[in-house]
């Protein structure tokens, strides 16, 4: 075990925390908004709600600094790009991605492009990306068509892809499992994931391997990864030519670390399955008023596929199961809303009818 965090030190996010671990060199400047550090909550209710006799953590990566995992990556990403020259960096993205390059390109002083697919993306993360000054750039087409226009043009064009192809991502978010590890004081017996662009359930993978592989844990978890039934390639087995689904973070029909993602399940023993959009919406729901947690829908599908899985046998009782939730509720104000099932009262300002409304509910 790693005892790398020295309580009496400021945290300086996750660069700081795992450098030996990572690709970053004596010298180097760091550009961290202290990201990582993310609470692993054990969740109390659900579990006893659906007669599960194991633990199922959840590891809250919409707190973040811009509400997402992607911080991890992108810390790492846009150090590298730093210290070789690079002034601008560009990414496709489904919301996150964007809204973590914005922040660090700002944090660096460097220029960036986003390019976002019309009309699907979640309101938080639009804001952040045109907050932090990025050139934020629509296009008449999906994530998949994106991803591919920013892989030619920077071909053309002196700017650095911080998407998850470029692989200094990968290695940041990695640090997700260390954490973990470090939590529990093993790995868990499962981990489940939403999976879109399929980077994220590679780089548990790669951080899970790499702990076991240094003699830092002695077990690792079985791989679960979950795809929207309408954003569904690795259920089929081929890429999907227009994805639809509400967790419009996850709406991706051409994942770029495909291979890397079926080598996690296939290595672990793991799988891939597919929820549904009431399924989704339904746990996002079960956890914001089962245990005071808000996350964004496409974080809720690891958690709606967990208990799935528990529900079928697939997980064994008496487990331990962590679950990432990628992104925070709040970067999506407007599906939370629209599924409300309390209505707002509108009352008079008097205080009856403030004891009426309450007295009505108690
Ligand atoms: C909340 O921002 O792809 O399988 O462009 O925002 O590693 O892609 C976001 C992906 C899960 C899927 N949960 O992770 C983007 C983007 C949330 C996300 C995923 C995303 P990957």
């Amino acid at each position: 075990m790693t005892t790398a965090n020295n309580s009496n030190q400021h945290y300086k996010g996750l660069i700081n925390r795992y450098k030996k671990y990572l690709p970053v060199k004596e010298g180097d400047k760091i550009i961290s908004l202290s990201e990582g550090n993310t609470p692993l909550i054990k969740l109390e209710n659900i579990p006893k709600q659906i007669g599960f006799d194991g633990s199922i953590y959840v590891k809250y990566e919409g707190l973040n600094p811009t509400g997402s995992f992607k911080d991890r990556g992108m810390t790492m990403a846009v150090t590298r790009a730093v210290n070789e020259g690079s002034v601008a960096i560009i990414c496709a993205s489904t919301g996150n991605t964007s809204a973590a390059a914005a922040a660090y390109a700002a944090r660096a002083g460097i220029r960036a492009f986003v390019l976002i697919p019309e009309g699907k993306i979640a309101m938080g993360k639009l804001a952040q990306a045109m907050m932090h000054g990025a050139t934020v750039i629509q296009i008449k087409g999906n994530f998949d068509e994106g991803m591919s226009l920013v892989k030619e043009v920077a071909d053309h064009a002196p700017v650095t892809i911080v998407n998850s192809i470029n692989p200094y991502r990968l290695q940041g978010q990695k640090t997700a499992a260390f954490e973990i590890i470090e939590d529990l004081r093993e790995a868990p017996d499962y981990h489940c994931l939403p999976v879109g662009n399929a980077g994220n359930i590679s780089a548990y993978w790669l951080g899970y391997s790499e702990f076991y592989d240094k003699k830092q844990v002695k077990n690792k978890p079985i791989m679960a990864g979950y795809q929207a039934t309408g954003a569904a390639p690795f259920i089929h087995n081929k890429p999907i030519k227009n994805p639809e689904t509400i967790a419009t973070a996850i709406r991706i029909g051409n994942p770029q670390s495909w291979d890397m993602a079926v080598n996690a399940t296939v290595e672990s023993g793991g799988w891939f399955e597919q929820r549904t959009d009431e399924q989704i919406l339904y746990t996002q729901k079960l956890l914001a008023q089962k245990e005071g947690i808000f996350c964004e829908p496409a974080s809720a599908i690891s958690l709606s596929g967990a208990i799935a899985d528990i529900k079928s046998g697939k997980i064994k009782q008496g487990s331990n199961i962590v679950c990432t939730l990628t992104g925070h509720g709040l970067k999506d104000p407007d599906t939370a809303i629209s599924q409300s099932t309390k209505p707002m009262k509108t009352i008079n300002a008097t205080l009856d009818d403030v004891k009426r409304a309450i007295i009505r509910e108690l």
